[in-house]
């Protein structure tokens, strides 16, 4: 059985993971807008994971006794100055969203509730890899700089990441 303290906790980071999944859509569609569809396709498969995140809490909530309570999504931005400025706020977006999970992971030990410290550490472990794609992404933009050549180059690549069940692993970097 949930603590309700929990369950509030659980369904505020629902509403977090389903505005990821909003932000990560408009950053697709910025993207689809400049022609860049590799970034697109990267951020589609993104804003994918995000919703699956959601679904996974959903999930453990109605498993554990407890109910869902949707809340309202903020507007995510719809513009960003370059694919560098778009992938910073990626990587700091998932920065935030680390702190987050941390600090479930916290109230979990405060009120002994191990299946939810155990439940929440696929969470950890995920949040390593999205920072880590983030950040990937982040550093060879800065190496490409404004060189077009090497944006085409990546644009390129990140069009190979596949959704997470097609890619047959968790998370799917580029
Ligand atoms: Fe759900 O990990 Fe990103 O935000």
């Amino acid at each position: 059985m949930l603590n309700e303290k929990m369950e509030a906790a659980l369904n505020k980071q629902i509403n977090a993971e389903l505005y990821s999944s909003y932000v990560y859509l408009a950053m697709a569609a910025h993207f689809h807008g400049l022609n860049l569809e590799g970034f697109a396709n990267w951020m589609r498969i993104q804003a994918q994971e995000e919703n699956m995140h959601a679904m996974k809490i959903f999930d453990f909530i109605y498993e554990r006794g407890g109910n869902v309570r949707l809340m309202a999504l903020e507007a995510p931005p719809n513009e960003w100055d370059s694919p560098l400025d778009a992938f910073q706020q990626s990587y700091e977006h998932e920065r935030k969203i680390s702190g987050m999970i941390d600090e479930l992971v916290n109230l979990a030990l405060d009120i002994k509730d191990h299946a939810t410290w155990n439940f929440l550490q696929w969470f950890v472990a995920e949040q390593v890899e999205e920072e880590d794609n983030a950040n990937r992404v982040v550093e060879n933009l800065k190496l490409i700089g404004d060189n077009s050549a090497g944006l085409f180059m990546l644009d390129r690549e990140l069009a190979q990441r596949q959704p997470e069940a097609e890619a047959g692993e968790d998370g799917g970097g580029e």
